[in-house]
Parts: structure tokens; C-alpha cells; sequence
């Protein structure tokens, strides 16, 4: 396989998705949390990118799983498999927690210099997706479901009805790929009732069940936040060294005292979405 290069930052459930899916089929790639200049004149903050060889940068999970040879799915899976990703929004709730858990990633890279840079600039992305939650959350379409449960109980009907290892049958799916990336995604910055629902509603056995599958088969993954929440536990993600969460909080520092420059960034980019 060609190279492989991804922008998006792992605490993305459709981020989490392409990685989940390279690691399955041992896919290396190069993960960049900043967008590379030509996304952000082209794409802006929308993340997951993937550039394999010389094509194009790709975006979309679903499309860039299927490059990397993923069966398509149906429109109707996606749409049920999005339902679940809704609880998700609750991870602004609390602002120290959402800056703190950005501060954590780490973002390999060979040189130190390229590495302090990007964590200079990811708080960027953290204020950029502050603000679109915060957005989402305000404006009432997105709004919070009544209970946590009922956004699992279609793929947990599924799983009921099947003898199969994962969606996909005898190996994951793109179902299964976004599915679990969105449980990634609920556990990088968890909301605790939202957690609570996952690791002991009566209703979600089976789905439970999967989740412990999943973890077995990707135990040796790399950016498995809900290794702590879910059987087989097993060691969180290894987060960013200490120098690395400092030179995220300077840029976050950078960020705030020229705000007027940091929000006229994000206002920029929102419009052009
Ligand atoms: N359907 C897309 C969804 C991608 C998506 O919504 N990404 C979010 C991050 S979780 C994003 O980058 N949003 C930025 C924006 O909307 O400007 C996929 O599967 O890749």
C-alpha cells in the first residue's frame, strides 16, 4: 500500500473510524491533528482527510474506508449508525475537561520541532470545535436525546438476531469501524450519565458484548480511550509528554489573549462551511 496520511485528531469518531480501519487491515500512517494548509483552503477544519499516495486528499469515513478497500454500506446504516454519535455533544459541557482532554493527545512525530509546533497550533482546533458544539447545542438540532439508551437499541436488535462476530459478519464493517469509533469518541472526554448508560443498561447486553469483541480485536490499538470503561480493560492511550501539554496550554494562552483574532479565525471558517 501507498503512503497513507490522515489530519484529524483522535478524539473524532469519524477520525477514529479511518484509524480503527487502518489498523485492522495493518495499514501505517502518518496522523497530523493540524490541517495541512492545502485542506484548509480547500476543506477547512472538517476532519477526517486522508491522502493515500498521490490521489487527492479524500474526506469522509466512509468514502476513505472504502478507498482503503471497505464494502460500502447503506445509506440507511449511516444515518442509524450517526444516531449514536448524539450524546457526544455533552462533552462541552464542562470546558476545562474538553481543553484538558485535547491537551492529553499525543501526535508522534520524528522531529521535535514539528511536534512542539503542532501543539502550539491545536488549540485552534480545540476552540474551533468548542465553538460548533456549543453552536450545535444551542441550536436545537442536535439537541440531547431524552434517554441515552434508545440511540443503541436498533444495533443492539441486530446483534440479538445474530451469531456473528461483527456486523460485517466474520470481519468488521464500516459499520463496526464507525460504531466503535464513536464509542471511542464518547470515552476520550467521557460524559459520565452517557458512559454509565454503555457500561450497565440492562437493555444493552449484546452491545456490550460487541464492545468487549471490538477491544479484544483491536487491544493492541493505539488510541483505545474506552479500554478504561469496558471488558477486557486494559491501559488508556499514552497521553502527550509534559513539555507537549505545556506548549498546548501556551498556544491555548495565545489563543485567549488575542481572542478577537482567534474568534475572527473561527467566524471565518464557520461562514465558509
Ligand atoms: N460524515 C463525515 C462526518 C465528518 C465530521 O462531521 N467531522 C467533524 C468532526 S467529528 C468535523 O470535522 N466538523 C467540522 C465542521 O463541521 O466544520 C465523516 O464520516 O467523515
Amino acid at each position: 500500500m501507498s503512503r497513507v496520511e490522515v489530519y484529524g485528531a483522535s478524539h473524532s469518531p469519524w477520525v477514529q473510524a479511518v484509524l480503527l480501519g487502518l489498523h485492522y487491515k495493518e495499514i501505517e500512517c502518518e496522523q497530523t491533528p493540524v490541517p495541512p494548509l492545502s485542506i484548509l483552503f480547500s476543506s477547512g477544519i472538517m476532519m477526517p482527510a486522508a491522502r493515500i499516495g498521490d490521489a487527492p486528499w479524500g474526506l469522509d469515513s466512509a468514502q476513505i474506508l472504502q478507498s482503503l478497500g471497505y464494502e460500502s454500506i447503506s445509506k440507511d446504516d449511516l444515518t442509524r449508525v450517526a444516531r449514536t454519535w448524539q450524546g457526544v455533544l455533552h462533552r462541552a459541557d464542562n470546558p476545562w475537561k474538553f481543553f484538558r482532554g485535547f491537551s492529553w493527545l499525543s501526535t508522534p512525530h520524528p522531529s521535535i520541532m514539528v511536534r512542539a509546533l503542532r501543539h502550539i497550533l491545536r488549540p485552534f482546533v480545540t476552540f474551533y470545535f468548542f465553538t460548533i458544539i456549543k453552536l450545535a447545542v444551542m441550536s436545537r438540532k442536535s439537541q440531547s436525546p431524552t434517554s441515552f439508551t434508545d440511540q443503541f437499541l436498533h444495533w443492539e436488535k441486530k446483534l440479538q438476531h445474530s451469531e456473528s462476530h461483527y456486523f460485517g459478519g466474520e470481519n468488521p464493517s464500516i459499520i463496526d469501524l464507525q460504531l466503535f469509533g464513536i464509542i471511542q469518541c464518547h470515552c476520550s472526554i467521557p460524559y459520565k450519565p452517557l458512559i454509565e448508560t454503555l457500561q450497565s443498561d440492562a437493555s444493552l447486553p449484546k452491545y456490550r458484548a460487541w464492545i468487549a469483541r471490538m477491544q479484544v480485536t483491536f487491544s493492541d490499538y493505539p488510541h483505545l480511550f474506552s479500554s478504561g470503561y469496558f471488558q477486557p480493560y486494559s491501559a488508556q492511550p499514552v497521553q502527550a509528554k509534559l513539555w507537549e501539554k505545556s506548549a498546548f496550554w501556551a498556544g491555548t494562552g495565545a489563543m485567549i489573549a488575542f481572542f478577537p483574532v482567534t474568534l475572527m479565525l473561527i467566524m471565518i471558517l464557520l461562514l465558509r462551511r
